[in-house]
């Protein structure tokens, strides 16, 4: 079985904070950690998301061509996810000739199969800036929930889908002013109302494949009110132009191209092999992303695939995570303030991050982020309870090697081995931060051995006693095979951390899960070093500048 893994495609207009990049990115990423640590054929495909009026405007004002302020944030962000330890197959774009081609080509099979119609609809127009404003370019109160985060496509306080005319008291994002009459103009849609009942039927057989519960309910939500035709086109510069006559004017929303992105960019890795995943039966696609990403994942995506009939897969698992919060420190990327993953970084090292906000990922509830949580899994959690115990480990057995000997597997190796299935349970059903907590809970049951049953005490009299020696060498054993198993463990979570911790056990490169049970001796030539240090007050203060 094949499995490709895709992240949510970050917008190119700004730099990800630590809540975009903990909503699908870092999930995504220690997912596929993991399947390769299972040996799995699998790969992961993500891309910055680089049309969209955001851009649009931002080239406007830095006197740039869309493209090359485009290119040049895609740049960045693509560095920052690798200095994050990110192991994309490949990293790409959605503005490439391989997705220009791809795009092109659904949209042929979509119009082919009498699923594109034209829909007359009103978009308000700034007689102000004389433009039509798109997307994010209006913005008032949703007629649903009365915030006043509604957009011209969705509402960012209730996640629901809007057209710019429910919007209740709009006025322009670029002047700021209402001056906002409402003109007609002609756009191309998908029939999603035809398409509907394949939609339903997948979603429901789909998402026993373990897709988060937001994603089932939302999803099934939507299709109860019934689908409208959507929008696949914008009167805007920006984008792919629609290759239809009396569309010259006009160009590919987003949303669309950026779906067919996840194709276009598997495309842009290898033309030949995108196809052997994309249109093997028996390939599995898992979608990470923020929960409000959802409908165009669960609804609009398999639409389009359903649609075109063009024999690639459809999706299989939905993973759409809450959101990480943070009244304390900024977390902006419209307003492109606050802490941004390369900003992060300048303060401490990837596996910090990547391990801390795992801890608290926002799987199934939104979670709040402080820097006294921060502090708190760094210092006592990382430090304290995992690098410790590795460290105190790995001294002990140095200074006292002659006194380990191999023996049958103890009294501890049944807990231990009951621990590690628990984690490899949890990743396969997708329960990351569940997994993270297994290997602390290992780490605990590791602590808690080396405090009640005192091993260097044992050394100290195992010449005289021969039930001391041989209780020594049983915990020992019992220890260095947790810490082994540590090391692997930590591989999708603290690439870096993992590799130090195996080094020891002269493992080089990514670990595998069938080493689990293999035999492990430790390198004693090695020098012993923490394998994570404490946070400190020079890097807090780093932190509380982002407040
Ligand atoms: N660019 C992510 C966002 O809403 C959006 C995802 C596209 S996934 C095809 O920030
Ligand atoms: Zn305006």
């Amino acid at each position: 079985m094949k499995t490709i893994v895709t992240s949510a495609l970050p917008y190119s207009y700004s730099m990800p904070h630590l809540g975009n990049f903990t909503g699908s990115v870092l999930p995504a990423d220690v997912y596929f950690k993991y399947l390769m640590m299972r040996g799995e054929d699998a790969i992961f495909i993500c891309g910055s998301d680089q049309h969209g009026t955001p851009i649009e405007l931002k080239a406007i004002k830095e006197k740039l061509e869309p493209e090359a302020l485009a290119d040049l944030i895609h740049g960045q962000i693509k560095d920052a996810f690798h200095d994050f330890g990110c192991t994309f197959t490949h990293y790409g774009k959605t503005h490439s000739e391989a997705n220009r081609r791809v795009v092109g080509q659904f949209f042929d099979a979509l119009n082919a199969n009498k699923y594109i119609v034209e829909q007359a609809s009103t978009q308000p127009y700034c007689a102000n800036d004389r433009r039509f404003l798109t997307d994010r370019l209006i913005e008032g109160t949703c007629p649903y929930c009365k915030s006043n985060e509604a957009r011209g496509d969705q509402c960012n306080n209730c996640g629901k889908l809007l057209t710019p005319s429910q919007i209740i008291d709009p006025h322009c994002n670029i002047c700021g002013k209402s001056d906002i009459t409402f003109k007609t103009v002609k756009n191309l849609a998908i029939a999603l109302d035809k398409l509907q009942s394949g939609i339903k039927k997948f979603i429901t057989s789909e998402s026993k494949n373990d897709w988060t519960k937001n994603a089932v309910n939302k999803s099934l939500s939507y299709v109860d009110e019934g689908l409208k035709p959507r929008d696949i086109t914008r009167h805007m510069k920006w984008g792919f132009p629609v290759p239809l006559k009396g569309f010259e004017d006009a160009v590919f929303y987003v949303w669309f191209d950026a779906i067919l992105g996840y194709i276009g960019i598997t495309k842009e890795w290898d033309e030949k092999r995108c196809d052997e995943y994309w249109k093997d039966a028996d390939t599995r696609i898992v979608h990470f992303m923020g929960k409000d990403n959802i409908e165009f994942h669960t609804l609009m995506w398999p639409g389009v695939l359903l649609g075109s009939n063009l024999g690639y897969r459809m999706p299989t698992t939905i993973r759409a995570s809450e959101y990480l919060t943070s009244k304390q420190v900024k977390f902006s990327k419209s307003k492109g303030v606050g802490l941004t993953i390369d900003k992060a970084l300048e303060i401490m090292g990837p596996d910090y991050w990547r391990f801390v906000l795992m801890y608290i990922y926002p799987e199934t509830a939104d979670s709040e982020f402080t820097i006294d949580l921060f502090v708190e899994v760094v210092n006592k959690i990382m430090n304290g309870k995992v690098g410790n115990l590795v460290n105190r480990v790995l001294t002990i057995a140095a200074s006292n090697k002659a006194l380990i000997t191999k023996s049958n597997p103890g009294k501890y190796e049944a807990e231990v081995e009951k621990m590690t299935k628990r984690y490899l349970e949890h990743f396969d059903r997708f329960g990351l931060r569940e997994a993270l907590h297994d290997l602390v809970a290992l780490a605990d049951y590791g602590n808690e051995l080396m405090s009640t049953t005192e091993p260097w005490k044992l050394a100290k009299i195992a010449a005289e006693s021969k039930d001391a020696a041989s209780e020594f060498s049983s915990i020992m054993n019992a220890l260095i095979d947790i810490i082994y198993k540590l090391g692997i463990m930590l591989h999708p979570f603290a690439p870096s951390a993992s590799t130090a911790a195996t080094s020891y056990f002269g493992i080089t490169g990514q670990p595998h899960i069938r080493m689990f049970g293999t035999p492990h001796e430790i390198n004693y030539s090695m020098e012993i070093k923490p394998i994570f240090g404490k946070i400190t007050d020079a890097q807090i203060e780093m932190l509380e500048k982002y407040t």
